[in-house]
């Protein structure tokens, strides 16, 4: 009955332990992003600065999209730009026709960014979407 016992209070101290470290930590956050006739939904957005939001971006489309995320100075650079695919960063992500890809981003400073599609005439079809950092 005391072995009991003590094995219960330590369970028990491991599950405040646990949710303490929940508590403190920032935990992560999952957006998802679908694409759908070329157009993302959500396409306004606002997310808390120093958590890792995680965005699931499903293509729905039985085409090629991208999600390229950045200030006006980072885009302009996409829309003159000629790689075709983005991979490794976690703000270029290339998505192919009817996958999902998720990545994970933390913004560390305030602001207002935007997530664009720059294959050619998606952007002025409108695959363009605001996400907003909270300061
Ligand atoms: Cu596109």
């Amino acid at each position: 009955m005391r072995r009991t016992g003590r094995i219960g209070s330590t369970a028990a101290a491991l599950l405040l332990a646990v949710t303490a470290a929940v508590g403190c930590a920032p935990s992560a956050q999952t957006i998802t992003i679908t694409i759908h006739y070329s157009a993302f939904e959500p396409s306004q957005l606002t997310v808390p600065r120093g958590v890792p939001i995680m965005f699931v971006l499903v293509n729905q489309d039985p085409i090629d999209h991208e999600w390229l995320l950045g200030d006006e100075t980072f885009h302009d650079a996409h829309r003159t730009g000629t790689h075709e695919r983005h991979d490794g960063l976690p703000t270029e992500v290339s998505l192919p026709a009817l996958e999902t890809v998720d990545t994970t981003i933390t913004f560390d400073e305030p602001g207002t960014l935007a997530y664009v599609c720059h294959l050619p005439q998606h952007e002025s079809y409108g695959m363009v979407g605001e996400l907003s950092v909270e300061g």
